[in-house]
């Protein structure tokens, strides 16, 4: 039987209280206005979060209200740490919802980016197009929910770069990634921009191994392990929240650092 709590235990006002307490007073101010400029001050008040059966619903709203913070509080500006060489962990650790011998084999001569939604040119690119780009390389450090990290080495091509090449609507809010092995996830279009995010086909200056994603993942140093796709087959430019394989479960959609 479920209990319904006499005296709601969340408020709107709390929430966005407390969200708003570890900011320093200038980012305060501004948070707090935007709070109320994107109606979330009206949006929670009109239901002091716990008055109905539906917590379900309670804790969605609550998760998306904590992603927009999050967003909100997104420097697109600052870089994530990067490393020497001599800290390379290697081997590199796999993961995947999958063990390391089902990662898919993905065929590099009948390979090609599909492009979709708000980009002008969605012709697909073949694999030898994607590696005459300009590349760049990081030295920076994985975090994977499930408690590890590790500090690796990647080269692709720097994806404001390539979106901007394609002609993406920059001003769309998300970037949905379909894979190979039939994950999916997506992110916000403030962190596809940030100049670490990287189109890679390069892991320790060697093309990316089937485990690791062959022949192209998506690295976000600002981003948890899971929001960083391997063995991309399809990016799509949308308006509509795409979520993806572990969001759908309930895993925080922003996940950022
Ligand atoms: N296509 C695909 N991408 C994925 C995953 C996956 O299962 N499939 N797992 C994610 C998770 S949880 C982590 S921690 C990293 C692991 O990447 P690695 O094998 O290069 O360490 O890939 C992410 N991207
Ligand atoms: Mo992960």
């Amino acid at each position: 039987m479920i209990r319904r709590p006499r005296k709601p235990l969340v408020s709107a006002r709390d929430v966005i209280r407390d969200a708003a307490k570890p900011m320093e007073p200038a980012t305060r101010r501004a948070f707090l206005k935007q709070a109320a400029g994107l109606g979330t001050l009206t949006l929670l008040t009109g239901c002091d979060v716990v008055d109905s059966a539906s917590a379900e619903n309670a804790l969605m709203t609550m998760s998306r209200f904590n992603d927009r913070v999050q967003a909100f509080l997104f420097n697109p500006h600052k870089l994530a740490p990067e490393y020497p060489r001599a800290m390379i962990v290697k081997p590199f650790p796999f993961n995947a919802f999958y063990s390391a011998d089902k990662a898919p084999a993905v065929d590099a001569a009948g390979y090609r980016l599909e492009l979709a939604g708000k980009i002008t040119d969605r012709t697909p690119w073949a694999l030898d197009r994607l590696y005459a780009e300009p590349q760049v390389t990081q030295i920076t450090r994985h975090i994977c929910v499930e408690g590890w990290s590790a500090i690796g080495t990647w080269t692709g091509i720097r994806f404001s770069d390539f979106l901007t090449k394609i002609g993406a609507d920059l001003n769309a809010p998300y970037i949905a990634f379909r894979c190979a092995d039939g994950y999916s996830t997506s992110i916000d279009m403030p962190t596809a921009l940030h100049p670490q995010t990287q189109l890679t086909l390069m892991i320790d200056g060697e093309v990316l191994p089937r485990i690791y994603g062959f022949p192209m993942k998506l690295r976000m140093p600002t981003k948890l392990g899971f929001k960083n796709p391997k063995h991309i087959t399809a990016i799509e430019v949308t308006d509509t929240y795409p979520g993806g394989y572990w969001e759908d479960m309930g895993y925080n959609w922003f996940s950022g650092l």
